[in-house]
């Protein structure tokens, strides 16, 4: 690493190196090979207290933080020594301060937390953050708890665990896995279609049931559960299972779930709370209508299905519902997929349609009754045109509101703790190391003001965030072309721009955006969906013709999606795509010889491979 010549570089290392004095009771900057470090280690070791070590000569850019560490404090030889914020020196200083009892002195100077983390919320990127911290020498804490939905469904309440001879709920929430699992369960149905035409012959009327497929789906679901125990008690990370809140900016108070209230102080939270469903607010919506945290452990099949939103928790399970054989209605209050490429979105949408999905475009409802009661029972639900005053009723067995998830944020006493919330949507804003205004409390995942709401990315900010508070790391998680895809019955994967806001960024002018339709081999001797798939990428012109947008439509869109975010990561440009030689017969070579441009108007049409 060549040393840092610019202000910005080295302000951020300060702060860096002054995180780490200020996160961790002993600090000692060391070198793995120098005796007088060892001495130190000892020493500390001998005393039993936890000591924060970063090897200089182990890390990257150990000879810039020795640089600093020599313009902060003076002294440029290891070990440099930290207690409780105070510069105690180097091995000799030490082994004094040891001998004339000051070192004792600032070791006692601790405001004696409970934990040096505490973590709020235990989903994706909670468990991964308390784990990287455990696994880092830090005591932390895990809270987690998940409130019932009106329908009184709670993650895995069913799926009681014997743990180290103990009983304990299972309360994970980790919803992409049922969903994945449940438009699994619909694609397979679409190859038992395929498979008479590739001359399997199987006579019985072919049924799906929704029971076996929720007990199966659940029970993967628990094992998944009893692996992440599994790793916590491995890790040493403190889980318990109750609902935390601040009572004082370094306290929270956790409530489980027979009401028992325990205090717990810590140098350091973590919010990683999350989001829940929300209703509509009219009449009936509570009372009768379920959400995506009811339907992946709905105890019957919902039968005929309202699915009111249009983004992708509501098209990914409409499109598995219908999968499923089921009679499906998606009601649309404006466009499909708000954020995405809308070209791509109508696309996946014209498939559904196309598929049986039925769409009531422009409506909103207004009013939900119950006909009948049962499993499922019959609900009436009355809408609105958002055009006119039409207003329009439907008869189905289960509504299922998918129109956004709110933030938990509004009861985990953050005005106690002094942290800001955006009040238009209840989210955090954090500095680019995920701190909030408060500087002891950071905040990672679903919670956070305008960055991706996925798995993966709270997983990695959350990692990243421990490394860097009690490992010297300087590696901040990049929000930035992000993979993903949505697993409507035709899946859509994309990275970076929508074609969209790349022309808003950039200008059309710009651009240069390449296209093609094309026919997966899988797809052919079925007969299915001829020039349906679709493979776009956008460029820009300014810039190499640098690939900034990335969008398929077709089979396996996260498998595809996956590698091609790995290129743009390393800046992958038209010339190097087409330069790469394809996988044949496969869907994601149509990426390397895309050469009709949109602006072209040239024929995307294919006829085979
Ligand atoms: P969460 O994983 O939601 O965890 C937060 C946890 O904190 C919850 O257990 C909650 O109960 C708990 N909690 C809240 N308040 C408190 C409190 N005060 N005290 C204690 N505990 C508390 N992402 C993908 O990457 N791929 C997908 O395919 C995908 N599919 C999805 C499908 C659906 C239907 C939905 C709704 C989401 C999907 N997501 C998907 C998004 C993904 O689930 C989230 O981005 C991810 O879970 C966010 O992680 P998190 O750690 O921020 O919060
Ligand atoms: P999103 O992405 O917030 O989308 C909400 C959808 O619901 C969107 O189509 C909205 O239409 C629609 N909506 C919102 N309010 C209403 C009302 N009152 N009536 C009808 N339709 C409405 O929510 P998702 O649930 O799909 O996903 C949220 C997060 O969960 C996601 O980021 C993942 O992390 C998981 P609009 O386009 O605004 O007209």
């Amino acid at each position: 690493m060549p040393p840092i010549d610019n202000d910005t570089g080295k302000n951020e290392l300060k702060c860096r190196i002054q995180q780490l004095i200020d996160s961790n009771q002993v600090m000692v900057f060391s070198k793995s090979y120098c005796p007088f470090c060892i001495k130190v280690k000892d020493l500390f070791k001998e005393l039993q207290v936890d000591c924060n070590v970063v090897e200089l000569d182990l890390i990257e850019d150990g000879t810039n933080y020795q640089e600093m560490l020599l313009e902060m404090t003076g002294q440029k030889t290891v070990p440099n020594v930290f207690i409780n914020k105070t510069h105690v020196g180097g091995c000799d200083n030490t082994m004094k301060a040891h001998k004339d009892g000051s070192l004792q002195q600032l070791l006692s100077n601790n405001e004696a937390y409970d934990y040096d983390l505490i973590v709020i919320g235990g989903g994706s990127g909670g468990l991964a953050c308390s784990k990287e911290a455990a696994a880092l020498g830090k005591k932390a804490m895990v809270l987690d708890y998940v409130v019932p939905t009106p329908k009184g469904t709670t993650w895995g309440k069913s799926l009681m665990c014997l743990f180290w001879g103990r009983m304990f709920f299972v309360i994970f929430l980790n919803i992409c896995i049922p969903k994945k699992l449940m438009h699994q369960t619909a694609v397979l149905g679409t190859a038992m279609q395929d498979a008479r035409k590739f001359g399997w012959e199987f006579d019985e009327t072919v049924k799906h049931n929704w029971e076996t497929m929720k007990t199966a789906v659940n029970n993967y679901i628990g094992s998944l559960n009893w692996g992440y125990r599994v790793a916590l008690r491995d890790k040493n990370v403190n889980y318990v299972n109750a609902y935390a809140e601040f009572i004082e900016p370094h306290k929270i108070k956790a409530t489980n779930k027979r009401g028992k209230e325990t205090f717990y102080t810590a140098a350091k939270f973590v919010l990683a709370t999350g989001e829940r469903p929300r209703y509509l607010g009219i009449p009936g919506d509570k009372e009768y209508c379920i959400t995506s945290d009811d339907l992946f452990s709905l105890p019957h099949c919902p039968g005929k299905t309202l699915v009111i939103g249009a983004s992708y928790v509501a098209l990914e399970c409409g499109g598995f519902l219908a999968g499923l054989g089921l009679d499906v209605t998606i009601m649309v209050r404006s466009i499909l997929l708000r954020g995405f490429d809308q070209d791509m979105a109508n696309r996946a949408g014209e498939h559904m349609e196309e598929h049986g999905v039925k769409f009531l475009r422009k409506y909103v409802p207004v009013k939900i009754e119950e006909l009948e009661a049962g499993t499922p029972g019959k609900l009436k639900v009355t809408a609105k045109s958002t055009e006119t005053d039409e207003l329009i009723e439907g008869e189905y067995n289960t509504v299922l509101i998918a129109v956004g998830r709110d933030a938990c944020t509004d009861k985990v006493g953050l005005d106690k703790a002094g942290v800001k919330v955006n009040p238009k949507n209840g989210k955090i804003s954090v500095n680019d190391e995920e701190q909030t205004n408060v500087p002891h409390i950071y905040a990672i995942g679903d919670i956070l003001d305008g960055k991706w709401e996925l798995t993966p990315v709270a997983i990695q900010a959350g990692k990243l965030l421990a490394r860097r508070l009690y490992g010297g790391s300087t590696l901040k998680c990049d929000y930035v072309n992000v993979p993903t895809t949505v697993f409507t019955p035709l899946e859509y994967g994309s990275c970076g721009l929508s074609e969209d806001r790349a022309t808003e960024l950039y200008g059309q002018d710009n651009l240069e955006v390449f296209h093609s339709l094309f026919w997966p081999l899988e797809f052919t001797v079925p007969g299915r969906d001829n020039n349906k798939c679709y493979a776009k990428i956008i460029c820009n012109k300014l810039d190499n013709d640098r690939v900034i947008g990335f969008h398929y439509l077709g089979p396996n869109a996260g498998e595809v999606t996956q590698g091609f975010g790995v290129a743009m990561k390393c800046g992958a440009t038209k010339e190097q795509l087409d330069s790469t030689i394809g996988i044949h017969p496969t869907c994601a070579e149509i990426f390397t010889t895309l050469d009709v441009t949109k602006s072209s108007g040239g024929d995307i049409t294919q006829s085979g491979c």
